[in-house]
């Protein structure tokens, strides 16, 4: 199956997931477009790392929003940071290792 699939944690007050991590996968596949289908799980344990998200595609299932966003990009060809500098790219990484282990911000859990 080609079709990309993505599932993720219920959402509430307008979210699409409660869960961070689903939050910040959404919002990739938004920003980058790519043609999905999202899939709202009860649960995370049918994901491969028994956390949400995770994604089907092409025959693969992929866990953790960092290695699906990775493997997104390089699929697709479609990074949201291609613009930025190198100074800009410092600053975001400078940002991701300020918030990482912060509750609901790191993605190191
Ligand atoms: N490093 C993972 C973290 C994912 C994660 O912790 N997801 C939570 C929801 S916010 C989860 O599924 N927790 C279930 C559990 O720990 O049993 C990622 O970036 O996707």
């Amino acid at each position: 199956m080609s079709e990309l699939v993505a599932y993720h944690l219920p959402g509430r007050w307008g979210l699409v997931s409660v869960s961070p991590f689903c939050l910040k996968l959404d919002a990739f596949l938004r920003m980058t477009e790519i043609p999905h289908r999202s899939v709202t799980a009860a649960t995370p344990f049918a994901g491969p790392k028994k956390k949400a998200p995770w994604i089907e595609h092409e025959g693969r299932t992929i866990g953790d929003s960092a290695f699906i966003i990775a493997y997104l990009i390089e699929h697709f060809g479609k990074d949201p940071d291609a613009a930025l500098t190198s100074a800009q790219r410092g600053q975001a990484v400078a940002i991701q290792r300020r918030d990482r282990g912060k509750p609901l911000l790191g993605d190191g859990l």
